[in-house]
């Protein structure tokens, strides 16, 4: 699946795709999971059905280790049949009202992830837009949050993240976070 939007940031490139996270290759997916990590619909949904059981059977014994995984936080674990190495599980908020923390929660998945992604010496990841479904986080801010935290992580670290890509489920979503790349990159050229 082409990128149709690309920013260059140092050596990396934040690109930005529409489509089905499940069918891009890369080295690790993200998910947008629950904090129970027991599977779920949308993307959690696409995810474990693509990936087959044993993603799940490994949040099981997560579970039964830690007892699931906090909100702004993630777990690994292996991708199955997905086209990648690892799947991050990445737990947003719930949107309430934007005054319970959500911006900071949100903004917290992205750099957890992308942590995780260095620890492995992970070169590639994929994003979907976290929060944005089922949890109900307006569209224009969670894709603010998401290329700013993104773009800032990559100008900010070395090492072996090279290509992130966002991932928009539909149109409407790929042409919100088009105007905030476009956004990004015009206050960066200031
Ligand atoms: N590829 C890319 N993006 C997708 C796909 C796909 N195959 N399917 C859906 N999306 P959501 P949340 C988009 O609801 O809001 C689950 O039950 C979708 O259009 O999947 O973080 C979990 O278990 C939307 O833009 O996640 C949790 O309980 C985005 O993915 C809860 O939902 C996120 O929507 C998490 O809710």
């Amino acid at each position: 699946m082409a990128s149709d939007f690309s920013l260059q940031i140092g050596l990396c490139q934040l690109q930005l795709l529409k489509g089905d996270i499940t069918q891009i290759h890369v080295d690790a997916i993200v998910n947008a999971a629950n904090s129970a990590l027991a599977g779920g619909g949308g993307v959690d949904g696409a995810i474990h059905r693509a990936g087959g059981p044993e993603i799940l059977q490994e949040l099981d014994t997560i579970r039964s280790e830690q007892g699931g995984c906090p909100t702004g936080s993630a777990v690994v674990t292996s991708a199955g049949r997905l086209p990648a190495r690892y799947v991050f599980h990445a737990v947003g908020p719930r949107y309430r009202d934007g005054k319970h923390g959500e911006s900071e929660l949100l903004a917290s998945c992205y750099t957890t992830c992308l942590n995780l992604a260095a620890e492995r010496d992970v070169q590639t990841i994929s994003f979907p837009s976290i929060s944005t479904g089922i949890y109900g986080y307006p569209i224009e801010d969670a894709a603010q949050i998401a290329v700013r935290t993104v773009a800032v992580w990559l100008r900010s670290h070395t090492g072996s993240v090279r290509v992130v890509k966002l991932v928009q489920f539909s149109q409407s979503d790929h042409e919100i976070y088009r105007k905030q790349a476009l956004q990004w990159r015009e206050s960066e050229a200031r």
